[in-house]
């Protein structure tokens, strides 16, 4: 996963940036970077390994100036966690172009391969944001001749679309023309659309959620459509294209189970109201799985699950506590990478408050169970604080499959999930009970605020892949790279070549 952001203001737009990034970090922790361009300053650029926080010192902002920018943040998805692959990239021709992207293409190595050998572009890194950069340099060259125009980059955009398969959602600078924001034809990566109006002087930005346009006082006005593309100029003229390409939306669900951010509107569904309606429905499979329940609190595991378990409690009449008491400096255990090193953290990051669960039956609730790690641990600290019975419950349905389209799920055999019945899964994580959300409960608990969206990517709970082109090779490939032995393997290797710049 990865948040992206873009703003053309009659202002300057590096601080807008900084703070949009800051209230997406959720959204990846790995690297972050901000490139600005002005008429007299010219193109600017900061990027790094690390925290928003860390990455950009008061000489970086200070360099950062003029009055159009993006900004990214990174959570490593088909690359790998290399600074030299933090965006945004930059490529020189037909013009100077930067590019931050949040998703996945899943014909990566094909475009590659063609973008090498076809078109005799040059590709330094493994990451697909710079095989879109790329394919987007390569589309306009071969479209204009003497003066780019916004039709080109529809033009463009829409040949983009006909060469890449996935997930995505990107924002670009073309120098001294302006941002140009797409989203692929599924939408399945989300992207929001705001302005504000101050004074007359009205600033545009893009971003992945809305809560980077709450915090600097932007209205939203609409998300970026499937497929379609957007441009503001530098003078901050508006103009969008829909993709006249086939169109199916289904956004991704993964991000209302977990992703975003509660307080964000995407595809005009409410995060917030799409998690009380998972407890809802949650509390109604309790209810029907085990009718004569002993229940005596429901716990949720902080921190997204908190909106869930609120509705599972009240709807099930029971108390609703705090029974974890999470340590927030410590990062996302999801993010961190190798197991020994995961099961370590969930000690480090939640303490149980043991008078909530002595003599208890509790169920705990989380928003998912991927590997099951911190369910395991959760419930043995549940039991040495004296519960009685431990119960788990999980706001979505099993992870049984990979996602392929940016969210970076672990691969199949490391989802506890995959070839286990619910039982089997109860056992390993040593629950007395365990129950799952269904995969039409969850579907129907984010729909019921917009039903104009009818489908979903649910890939990782059903296996089946929105844009038709995922293979059993593909999934092959991708479960060597990303199980735990792999990374780690290509981390010492990265360690090793750390003295030699490849360009
Ligand atoms: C954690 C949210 N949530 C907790 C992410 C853990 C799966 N995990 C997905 C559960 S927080 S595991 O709210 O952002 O802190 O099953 O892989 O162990």
């Amino acid at each position: 996963m990865c948040g992206v952001v873009g703003i053309v203001s009659p202002e300057p737009v590096n601080q807008s940036i900084y703070n949009a990034l800051t209230v997406m970090q959720h959204r990846g922790q790995d690297a972050a970077g901000i490139v600005t361009w002005g008429d007299e300053s010219g193109l600017k650029m900061r990027k790094s390994n690390g925290l928003v926080r860390d990455v950009f010192r008061n000489r970086h902002m200070l360099m950062l100036d003029g009055n159009v920018g993006i900004g990214h943040v990174r959570y490593p998805t088909a690359g790998g966690s290399k600074s030299s692959e933090a965006q945004p990239f930059y490529v020189n021709s037909p013009y100077g172009i930067c590019l931050a992207h949040n998703g996945n293409l899943t014909n990566h190595d094909e475009l590659a391969g063609l973008l090498t050998c076809e078109d005799r572009r040059h590709l330094s890194t493994n990451s697909d944001s710079e095989v879109l950069l790329n394919v987007l340099a390569h589309e306009l060259q071969v479209r204009v001749n003497a003066k780019l125009t916004t039709q080109n980059v529809f033009d463009a955009i829409e040949a983009l679309h006909r060469r890449c398969r996935g997930g995505y959602a990107v924002v670009a600078m073309i120098i001294g023309f302006g941002i140009v924001a797409f989203r692929d034809p599924n939408g399945i990566r989300p992207l929001v659309l705001g302005e504000r109006d101050r004074h007359g002087r009205k600033s545009t930005m893009v971003a992945s959620e809305s809560v980077a346009l709450d915090v600097l006082q932007y209205s939203r006005l609409r998300d970026v459509h499937p497929g379609e593309c957007v441009v503001i100029e530098n003078d901050g003229t508006f103009h969008c294209n829909d993709y006249s390409g086939v169109v199916r939306h289904t956004p991704c669900i993964f991000e209302y189970v977990y992703f975003a951010r509660p307080d964000s509107i995407l595809d005009n569904l409410s995060v917030y109201k799409t998690r009380l309606r998972m407890g809802e429905e949650l509390a109604g499979k309790i209810v029907r799985e085990f009718p004569d329940h002993d229940i005596d609190v429901v716990i949720p595991i902080p921190d997204t699950s908190r909106t869930s378990a609120l509705q599972v409690a009240y709807h099930l009449g029971v108390k609703y506590r705090e029974g974890f008491i999470k340590n927030r400096y410590i990062g996302r255990t999801f993010i961190m990478p190798g197991q020994a090193e995961r099961q370590k953290s969930v000690r480090r990051k939640l303490n149980a408050i043991d008078l909530e669960f002595r003599n208890k039956n509790v169920l705990l609730v989380d928003d998912s169970i991927v590997r099951g790690t911190t369910s395991k641990q959760i419930i043995k600290f549940a039991r040495e604080a004296g519960a009685r019975k431990v119960y788990f419950a999980s706001a979505a349905p099993p992870v049984r499959y990979p996602n392929v389209y940016g969210i970076d799920m672990p691969a199949a055999s490391e989802l506890i999930a995959n070839g286990r019945t619910v039982e089997e899964v109860e056992k390993l994580i040593g629950a007395d009970r365990l129950i799952y959300q269904d995969l039409h409960g969850l579907i129907r608990s984010v729909r019921h605020g917009n039903s104009d969206i009818t489908e979903f990517d649910t890939s990782c709970f059903s296996g089946e892949y929105v844009t038709g082109d995922v293979t059993s090779e593909y999934l092959h490939e991708l479960e060597l790279r990303r199980n735990d032995a792999a990374k780690a393997e290509r981390q010492s290797n990265r360690d090793r070549e750390s003295n030699v710049i490849a360009l």
